[in-house]
Formats: C-alpha cells, sequence, structure tokens
C-alpha cells in the first residue's frame, strides 16, 4: 500500500508510504483518494490529516513516470488535489523533512498546514527544466505573495519551513512531535467553517506589471538555453491576471509544452544518472564502510590544496604532507588565501573560514599522518615518483587505511603492486580546480575492496562530489575520451581551421570552453608530456604535430604568457596570434595539405562523436558501468554543455544512425582510422537502439 489510513479519535491519518520519499506515483494518488473518500463517508470523521512516512512528507511527482502514461493517468495529481480542495471536512497537511513539488502543490490543496521546523519548501520543477505543473505557480504567490513566490519558483531553491512561518503556507509552526500537534489542530479546527481555500486568497501587488516585465527581462538574461525560467514567470503573472481556473489551464498548458521538451529531458536525465553513478552492480547498496575520521594529503601543491580544501569543507581534519618546510607553508597559505577571497565575496562566514582553515593542518614527516583513515597521493605524474610514495604509505599507514592516488591516466593496478594491501589502494581523480570541479573519478583496480570502493563513494557524496567508478585504462573514463577530442581538434587545425574557429564552433554548441583555450588554461606542456610517452607506447596512434609545435615554441599557455593564443599581462582575455597562426599554415603546406573551408558542423561533429565513440569502446570495455556515468563525467568535468544531456544522451538525441553516417564520412578522410566504429556504437545504430 503506499499510504495508510488511521483513525485517531474523530480525525482521519492518510499517511503517505512510497520510500524513499513519497513520490506521488500513480499508486500513491489512488490510495490518497481512497483515504480521503473513506474519511468523506465516514460520520465519526470530523477532520482529516495528511502527512508522510519516513524522511518526507513528499518530494513531489514520481520523475521515473515523466513521458509515460502512468504520469497522466487518473487519478492524476489535479484530480487528487480538487478530491481534497473540494472535501467538504476540513484537510490538514502535516509537514516534515522534504515538501517539494507535487507534495508542496498537494499541501496548498489543503486547508490548512502545519509543520515542524526545518523541513526543506520547495517548487524544484525548473531544474528538470519544467515547472510546477499541479497549481503549484498559481497557489505559491496566493500564500507567499508575488515576490517570494516567483523567487521560489524560477530558482527552484528550497526554503526551511521555519523562515515561512508567519505566511498563509503555515497555519502552525508545531514544537514538540508532529503528529500530536497536528491532531490538536485538526481537532480546533473540525467545526471551523466555511472552510479556507488557497484558491480564494487574493493577491495584493500594486503595479505588478512593471514587477512582471522586470522579472522578465532579468529571467530572460540568466535562463541561457533553457526555456522553463521565463515559462515560470508567465505561469506566476497568470496567478495575478487570469481568474483562478484559468490561471490552472495556462499552468497546464505550458507544463505539457516544457515536459516534451530535450532540455528537460536531459536535465532528468542528469538528476538520475547523478544518483545512478553510485550503484556498482557488484557493490551491494549495504556494503559496510569504513569510517573516515582524517584525512592526509600527499603533496600542497595546487592540487594537493585542492584535494584537501574539499574535506576540510566537510568538516573533516586534514594533514598535508610536503617534503620542504617551504612548499609546506607555501601551499598552507594558497589554501588560506583561497578561503579569504571567499571570505571576501561573502560566500563564507568567518565562523566557517576560521573552522575550515582550522582544519588543514601540514606536516614534513610520514609518522604524523599514519593514523590517517584515508590519505590521497597528489604528487607528479610520474610511475616512479608514485611507486616511491606507495611504498612508503605501504610502510607508514595504519592498518585498514585506504591509499588512494589522485593520478589522471596513471596504471592503479601498478600502484596498488608497489604495496602489500592492494586492497586498500583506489584512485580518486579529481578535477583541477580540486576543490571547485564536481566530478571525481573513482579509479578502482582489479584488488581493490569492495568495502574500499563504497567507503570511497560515500565520502565522495560527503564532500559534495559527482563520484563516478572507472575501470582501469590509460586515462580512464575522462582523458581518455579527450584524447580523441584533442586529436580531431588538431587534425582540424591542419586541414583547414585556426584556434579561435575551432573554439568559437564548440563554444556555440554549449562547451563551457573550446579545446585551445582550455589547452591554454590548463598547460599544453601536460598534453605533450602524455603525448611523449603515447608517441612511444602506441605509435600506431596518429596526431597533429601543431600542439607539439606549440610547445616547443615554448607557449605553454597562460601560465606561459603565450599559448595558442596571446595574452597581455593581468588578463585572461585570450587573443589571436598571429604568430601561431602562421604556424599552423605554415605546417599544412609542410605536410602537403591544401587547406580547405571548414563547417562549423563538422567542427562539432568530429570533435563530439569522437568522444562518443571512444566512450562505446569505454562501455563495452566495462571501464564504465554505464552510459549516463560517461554523460556525468562530461556534465561534470569536462563543461559539456547540460542541457544536452552529455555525450552519450546527446549521441541519442541526433540518432546513433546519424552518428555513424557522419563517422562514415569522415572516415574517407585523413586520419580516417581515428573513426573506426566502436562495436557497440555500430551494433546499436544497426538495432535501432540508444546508449541510455
Ligand atoms: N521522483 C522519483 N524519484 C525520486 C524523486 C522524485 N520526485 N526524488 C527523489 N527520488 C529518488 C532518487 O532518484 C533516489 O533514488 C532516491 O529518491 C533518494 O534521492 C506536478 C511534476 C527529495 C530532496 O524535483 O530533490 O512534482 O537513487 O538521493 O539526498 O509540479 O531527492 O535511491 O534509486 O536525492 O535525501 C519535483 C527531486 C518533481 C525533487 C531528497 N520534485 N528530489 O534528497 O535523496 S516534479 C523534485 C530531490 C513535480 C509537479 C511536478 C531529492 C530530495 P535512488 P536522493 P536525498
Amino acid at each position: 500500500m503506499t499510504a495508510e489510513y488511521q483513525i485517531n479519535g474523530a480525525v482521519a491519518v492518510i499517511t503517505l508510504n512510497n520510500p524513499p520519499v513519497n513520490g506521488l506515483g500513480h499508486a500513491t494518488r489512488s490510495a490518497i483518494v481512497d483515504g480521503m473518500q473513506k474519511a468523506l463517508a465516514d460520520d465519526a470523521v470530523k477532520a482529516i490529516i495528511i502527512t508522510g512516512a519516513g524522511t518526507a512528507f513528499s518530494g513531489g511527482a514520481d520523475i521515473k513516470e515523466f513521458n509515460s502514461p502512468k504520469a497522466l493517468a487518473e487519478p492524476n495529481l489535479h484530480t487528487v488535489i480538487n478530491v481534497v480542495e473540494n472535501s467538504t471536512k476540513p484537510v490538514i497537511a502535516a509537514i516534515h523533512t522534504v515538501c517539494m513539488g507535487g507534495g508542496l502543490e498537494l499541501a496548498m490543496g489543503c486547508n490548512y498546514r502545519v509543520a515542524v521546523a526545518g523541513a526543506q519548501i520547495a517548487l524544484p520543477e525548473v531544474k528538470l527544466g519544467i515547472l510546477p505543473g499541479a497549481g503549484g505557480t498559481q497557489r505559491l504567490p496566493r500564500v507567499l505573495g508575488l515576490e517570494m513566490a516567483l523567487n521560489m519558483i524560477v530558482s527552484g531553491n528550497p526554503v526551511a519551513s521555519e523562515k515561512l512561518a508567519g505566511t498563509a503556507l503555515f497555519n502552525e509552526l508545531i514544537e514538540g512531535d508532529l503528529m500530536q500537534g497536528a491532531l490538536a489542530f485538526a481537532n480546533k479546527v473540525a467545526d471551523v467553517r466555511p472552510l479556507p481555500k488557497v484558491r480564494d486568497i487574493k493577491i495584493d501587488y500594486p503595479n505588478y506589471e512593471a514587477f512582471l516585465q522586470f522579472s522578465r527581462n532579468t529571467v530572460k538574461a540568466m535562463s541561457g538555453p533553457f526555456p522553463a525560467p521565463l515559462k515560470c514567470v508567465e505561469a506566476v503573472a497568470a496567478a495575478i491576471t487570469k481568474k483562478f481556473d484559468d490561471g490552472i489551464q495556462f499552468e497546464r498548458s505550458l507544463f505539457i509544452e516544457l515536459v516534451q521538451t530535450t532540455e528537460s529531458k536531459a536535465l532528468r536525465h542528469a538528476f538520475f544518472g547523478e544518483r545512478a553513478a553510485s550503484k556498482l552492480p557488484d557493490v551491494p547498496e549495504d556494503t559496510p564502510t569504513r569510517p573516515i575520521k582524517s584525512v592526509a594529503v600527499i603533496g600542497g601543491g595546487t592540487m594537493g590544496g585542492g584535494i584537501a580544501m574539499n574535506f576540510a569543507n566537510a568538516g573533516i581534519p586534514v594533514k598535508i604532507l610536503e617534503m620542504k618546510q617551504e612548499a609546506l607553508d607555501k601551499g598552507l597559505a594558497t589554501i588560506r588565501k583561497n578561503y579569504e577571497n571567499t571570505l571576501k565575496k561573502g560566500k563564507l562566514t568567518q565562523q566557517k573560514f576560521e573552522q575550515r582553515v582550522g582544519l588543514i593542518t601540514g606536516t614534513l614527516s610520514y609518522d604524523d599522518i599514519a593514523q590517517a583513515d584515508i590519505v590521497v597521493e597528489a604528487v607528479f605524474e610520474d610511475m616512479g615518483v608514485k611507486e616511491t610514495v606507495f611504498k612508503k604509505l605501504d610502510e607508514v599507514m595504519k592498518q585498514g587505511a585506504i591509499l588512494a592516488s589522485n593520478t589522471s591516466t596513471l596504471d592503479v593496478d601498478k600502484i596498488a603492486a608497489f604495496t602489500k594491501r592492494p586492497q586498500d589502494v583506489i584512485g580518486t581523480h579529481f578535477f583541477s580546480p580540486a576543490n571547485v570541479m564536481k566530478l571525481l573519478e573513482i579509479v578502482r583496480g582489479a584488488k581493490t575492496g569492495k568495502d574500499v570502493l563504497a567507503t570511497t563513494l560515500a565520502l565522495s557524496k560527503k564532500i559534495k562530489k559527482t563520484g563516478v567508478v572507472s575501470g582501469v585504462c590509460d586515462g580512464f573514463i575522462g582523458n581518455r575520451m579527450i584524447e580523441q577530442y584533442s586529436r580531431q581538434a588538431g587534425f582540424l587545425l591542419e586541414q583547414g581551421c585556426l584556434p579561435e574557429q575551432v573554439d568559437k564552433a564548440i563554444e556555440k554548441f554549449g562547451f563551457a570552453m573550446g579545446p585551445f583555450r582550455m589547452g591554454d588554461l590548463a598547460g599544453n606542456d601536460i598534453g605533450w608530456y602524455i603525448r611523449k610517452r603515447r608517441y612511444v607506447e602506441k605509435p600506431e596512434v596518429t596526431y597533429s604535430k601543431t600542439a607539439d609545435l606549440l610547445c616547443e615554441m615554448g607557449r605553454y599557455g597562460q601560465k606561459t604568457g603565450a599559448g595558442w593564443y596571446d595574452y597581455k599581462p593581468g588578463d585572461r582575455k585570450a587573443y589571436p596570434s598571429q604568430v601561431v597562426n602562421d604556424m599552423i599554415v605554415k605546417h599544412s603546406a609542410d605536410l602537403g595539405i591544401e587547406r580547405r573551408k571548414i563547417s562549423d558542423q563538422e567542427i562539432v561533429e568530429r570533435l563530439v562523436f569522437a568522444l562518443v565513440n571512444e566512450a562505446a569502446y569505454i562501455l563495452e570495455e566495462g571501464i564504465a558501468t554505464r552510459a549516463s556515468d560517461i554523460d556525468m563525467v562530461y556534465l561534470t568535468g569536462y563543461g559539456f554543455p547540460l542541457f544536452r544531456g552529455g555525450p552519450m544522451f546527446y549521441a541519442d538525441t541526433v540518432g546513433l544512425p546519424n552518428v555513424i553516417l557522419a563517422m562514415n564520412k569522415y572516415a574517407k578522410g585523413p586520419h580516417g582510422d581515428a573513426w573506426k566504429a566502436a562495436p557497440l556504437l555500430a551494433k546499436l545504430a544497426a538495432e535501432g537502439k540508444t546508449f541510455n
């Protein structure tokens, strides 16, 4: 049963019980209506309470049902809310923990609402590319006023229930036990007539047109490629410009329009993809985890410092080990500076600043970190250096400590073999800046223990990262794919493009930054170092030499004041470089390549489908568990546009047969071997299937 029905004195209590968040799926909606009909038919019942079991009143409509017949199957949410709102007996919503989306809409259909403090109240639909579709845009302005309601609906952000006390949303804030308080309230209002209804509240906002126009302009400017925020403004406007029932119809029409958009499907894909990533078929969800009460980080450089901040931000003490006092002091000073900047921007309270800085200490001695529950190595990307460090860690660290490497490409199995405890070794690949980027690639070695995996996944959630598990291969998931993307970027230069054309084309597609601006930011020498290794290990894989020529010119990027682009001191803006463009054109001539005009579409297809094809190999090799994991890697670590849902989701929307068609075209050109379709991609395309 997804809602329980009990009688308490003269009060019927309907308790939603659809774990984990009491999603208002079809069965739950039917159970609410059944409960209401039972209560209305029972003369002994004078009032009705609706509440939620477990850790939510309700997290809203069941998103899993969207774009399926179940979502609108009767009783749909409108019907449920109408049954509640037309009740002949008072209906009280007793709210706790989470009351969001359709859950809040249901509560606003009740005559009264009582809550305990600390409940998260929100209409987060806009974050899924839709808008509240069961009266939220018409009722919330009536109980909170136009401005506060509009802000909550357009932002989708939760507000704590106690902050909304004193508004018409809550009739009472219950101190102590919610059910006891709700029962007392229900008995108090059992005979009050007429029954109050949110729909009857008038919205008082003089000169609302000016406010709405200002809101339209502001929201239009900030919503980018997403249509939902502006539609939210239009729906809320209807609350004040239309009669209630007309407003409801208007809201419903906008909802139906939005729920079918690719942008909304992409956002919902990311919502579930984020949560699916922490599930591993061979690691049961109840796998015991190791307690993580203290962390050590080896290396206080850019990465080590950023990594340490993540743990301090989560309230976990961190000790940074450096080899020299000067390096340690520099590392700690950089961390303090970072926090001071955040404090200055008002994004951190003084108290949090002091707490976090206080949680990060330094040492020059391995003995000082021996008792840490996990140690993250963030030293130079060289197997020799890793060997020295991991042999030392194996000697020093307490039994049961997790030994993690922040390596971005090296073989975690080889690193584990430097120790006598390979089951405790794992890769934790952070992305620079490590305290900002959400992605954490968790690299499982062949011998990594399941409890170590489960612990690291739980820890990634605690430090607010999107943990995605990768198997061991060169570059894991993200960097292995970006290698093919970078190869195409280089070939495009040889064949006719210049850096700014490629960057502009892919940034217009939605990437935060094109490959050449990104190279200048991250440092072109990093790729150069990796390519030199690959020239030896995989001589059969061809690359354009343009990036090497650039590095031979000493143009490593912003850190040397010049890269693919020119830079002015103190200015991070990328200016096209005549020197570099001449080098590129000359290089084409040296290769005997006749440069040609290349369309933006070809640029985007070659960059994005190079990612997709390599991802298909990664998927079929089992390096990634599922396609949506790969999407999460690119959405949270590589600036892939969220409104396109990630490379695999995007390929599905293009249609895999069309991806294959484009690849076959490029396979006929220079370096065509790069376009050998992964068998999985070819198979899915041939069968008319999708990745996700
Ligand atoms: N539908 C389906 N599943 C949901 C869900 C939902 N609304 N909310 C959460 N889940 C699943 C989630 O996938 C995960 O599943 C588990 O619950 C725990 O989630 C008409 C149409 C409620 C604050 O957008 O913000 O109402 O991985 O890990 O950190 O206007 O979930 O365990 O299998 O996030 O405690 C509007 C979305 C829907 C709320 C709880 N509501 N959810 O956070 O747990 S649209 C939302 C959240 C709507 C109406 C419209 C959070 C949470 P699994 P979790 P949490």
